[in-house]
């Protein structure tokens, strides 16, 4: 069923698991300046307050720990492991001229102890930890100057790990860019009121970020061909709240236009409904002639996909762009997570049926997963039956979309030990086959344990699939 080299595994990102902020030349990144607390994404800090807790400046010590945190995952079998490089480690303002070794070296060791483990890397290049400087001093993805720091900074890690890493990732969760545009495309747009202005802020960001992956893929062919580029998309489906045709049409335009990164990324132009999108909003983008026969060149491989949820859409709701990221409407039929998020494994198996069709490519499930409040029992361990059952039926949702034709070349569980979680950086809302004691106010000794989730997925894994 599954195909013989599935790559089962594991997800996390640099700034919610290494922590070691500052250390061995690193770079504030912008989530290292987003306090704790619900809603913080939907803000922005430009600087450090003193007396505010900051979860990435320590997270799980992954920097330090890495070794025996790898021991354990490959104890869960897993086939591959996701990660991100932190572009602060290697330029630590991301306008340099020449990289930090420190921070090449820090990564040279954790791919290293991969392969020695025989666990493939999946790397992607920026997961929400745009180099501070960058936006401070330009004003993050808005300015063309990004497309450049990119450019030498993705030059420079595909050619030092091009014998450890073949998958990799451009952007992830390019289209973030609407829902949470500060972490997802370094620029602020809070204090811009006018619809037209905080979209064409966007689409402008957005296109120089198109560029800056197509130019990433052809660095990265250049080196190796055989490397595996992928774009990265947040794609819960949109469902239409009834069948009333306004609200089919309205959910469905909605979803056509949430996929208009993946369409330029993996089509390598934009489609012709942004036309559309240009003339209504108005917007003047700054596309300059090399660019077209850059995006149509530096197409990606595969799409890389995070998927978490459904979502219900009414027609005439309050959205912006697109609804990449939103809940929308309560589903009446779904169960919820503490943190509101709907329930939806069915829906995973739609968007790879539905994913397929449009681009007939390989698809990568690069994030699936649930945050959940972990308790210890009084024998001192956590028997996580919901984390089970989300990935039962996760799991067995993405059997049906193989059988039903779909591509998949793997699956990497969100999160396989508890990270600092990226909507509310707080602690517990966790994911992880693996708990880390720490607590959100940063406090614990940062030991490891396994959950009863761990053996769960060790044999899925062990067999391939089947044992559910
Ligand atoms: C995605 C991000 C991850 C992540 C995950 C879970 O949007 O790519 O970085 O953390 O969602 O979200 P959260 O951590 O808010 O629960």
């Amino acid at each position: 069923m599954f195909p013989k080299e599935f790559l089962w595994g594991g997800a996390i990102a640099a700034n919610q698991a290494e922590g070691a902020y500052l250390e061995g030349g690193k770079g504030l990144s912008i989530a290292d300046v987003l306090p704790v607390g619900a809603q913080r994404i939907g803000k922005v800090s430009l600087a450090l307050e003193k007396d505010t807790h900051y979860p990435s400046h320590d997270a799980i010590d992954f920097y330090h720990r890495f070794e025996e945190d790898i021991d354990l995952l490959a104890e869960l079998g897993i086939k591959c492991f996701r990660t991100s490089i932190a572009w602060s480690r290697i330029f630590p303002k991301g306008d340099e001229l020449i990289p930090n070794e420190a921070g090449l070296l820090f990564y040279d060791r954790l791919f290293n102890k991969l392969k020695e483990k025989g666990i493939e890397p999946v790397v992607t290049l920026s997961h929400f930890e745009t180099p501070l400087h960058l936006v401070t001093e330009y004003g993050g993805w808005l300015n063309r100057k990004l497309i450049d720091c990119f450019d030498r900074y993705t030059k420079v890690v595909f050619d030092r790990y091009k014998n450890q890493v073949k998958y990799w990732l451009t952007f992830n969760e390019i289209n973030h860019a609407h829902t949470i545009p500060f972490l997802a495309a370094a620029i602020d747009v809070t204090a811009i009121t006018n619809e037209r202005e905080k979209l064409q802020s966007i689409y402008q960001a957005s296109h120089n970020m198109l560029v800056a992956s197509a130019k990433a893929v052809l660095n990265g062919k250049a080196v190796n061909p055989a490397n595996q580029i992928g774009c990265m998309l947040s794609l819960s489906p949109i469902y239409p709240a009834t069948c009333n045709p306004a609200d089919v049409f309205e959910s469905y335009q909605l979803r056509r236009r949430s996929l208009f990164y993946s369409d330029v990324q993996l089509r390598g132009e934009y489609p012709k409904y942004f036309d559309r999108i240009i003339k209504e909003n108005q917007l003047a983008l700054v596309i300059e002639p090399a660019d077209l026969a850059i995006l149509s060149r530096g197409t990606c491989d595969y799409l890389g996909f995070s998927f978490y949820r459904s979502s219900l859409h009414e027609a005439g709701m309050k959205i912006l762009g697109n609804t990449g990221g939103l809940l929308g409407k309560k589903n009446p039929y779904l169960e919820e997570t503490e943190w509101g998020w709907p329930i939806d494994p069915l829906a995973l198996r739609y968007v790879c049926n539905e994913l397929t069709d449009r681009y007939q490519k390989p698809l990568f499930i690069v994030e699936n997963g649930v945050g959940v409040r972990d308790e210890f029992n009084e024998q001192r361990q956590i028997i996580d039956k919901e984390r089970m059952r989300y990935l039962n039926d996760h799991v067995a949702a993405m059997a049906e979309a193989i059988k039903d034709g779909s591509d998949i070349l793997g699956y990497t569980w969100w999160g396989p030990i508890d990270i600092v979680s990226a909507g509310t950086g707080e602690m517990e809302k966790r994911y992880g086959f693996i708990h880390v004691d720490k607590l959100n106010d940063g406090s614990g000794s940062l030991s490891r344990t396994k959950k009863a989730s761990f053996n769960y997925y060790r044999q899925i894994i062990q067999t391939n699939g089947l044992n559910r």
